[in-house]
């Protein structure tokens, strides 16, 4: 069965910009998982880089992070069973042209790094990123 999970998610600014935001939302949900947590910002250079930390230094990084801060983005919690998974099963392959068909990031990413949704990849980074991205929210 499995057990309950919470699980962070971005919709990344290229699917905000191309109006997805609501088919990508549909999809979780239809999926079983239910939003407990849900905001948009303009992400600054700071947030981005402390939430991009392991890929600092990479070639990638620096258009990463003009990426991820070019225009807002939608944060959001899910929970539901097994949520870290099902969220990245959902999402697909970081690359769009790898992804499974049926995929969020098969259907609505652009290329490698404008792959429309994050999602944490295990319980340690998804405590981390929820409180990284919701400081607000005492207890999770
Ligand atoms: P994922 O967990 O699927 O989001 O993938 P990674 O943690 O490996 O990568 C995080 C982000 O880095 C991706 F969403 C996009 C970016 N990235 C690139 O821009 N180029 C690359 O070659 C690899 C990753």
């Amino acid at each position: 069965m499995g057990h309950i999970e919470k699980s962070l998610i971005l919709i990344k600014p290229d699917a905000v910009e191309r109006h997805v935001t609501g088919k990508i939302i549909d999809i979780y949900e239809s999926n079983g998982l239910r939003l407990i947590a849900l905001k948009m910002i303009k992400v600054d250079e700071e947030l981005a880089k402390t939430h991009y930390a392991e890929h600092s230094g990479k070639i990638f990084f620096d258009e990463l992070i003009r990426y991820i801060t070019r225009s807002p983005l939608i944060a959001a919690i899910v929970e539901g069973q097994n949520a870290i998974e099902k969220v990245r099963k959902l999402n697909g392959n970081t690359n769009p042209e790898m992804a499974e068909y049926g995929t969020i990031r098969k259907k609505f990413g652009v290329n490698k790094t404008e792959n429309s949704v994050h999602s944490s990849d295990c319980g340690e980074n998804a405590e981390k990123e929820i409180s990284l991205w919701f400081p607000e929210i005492e207890q999770i």
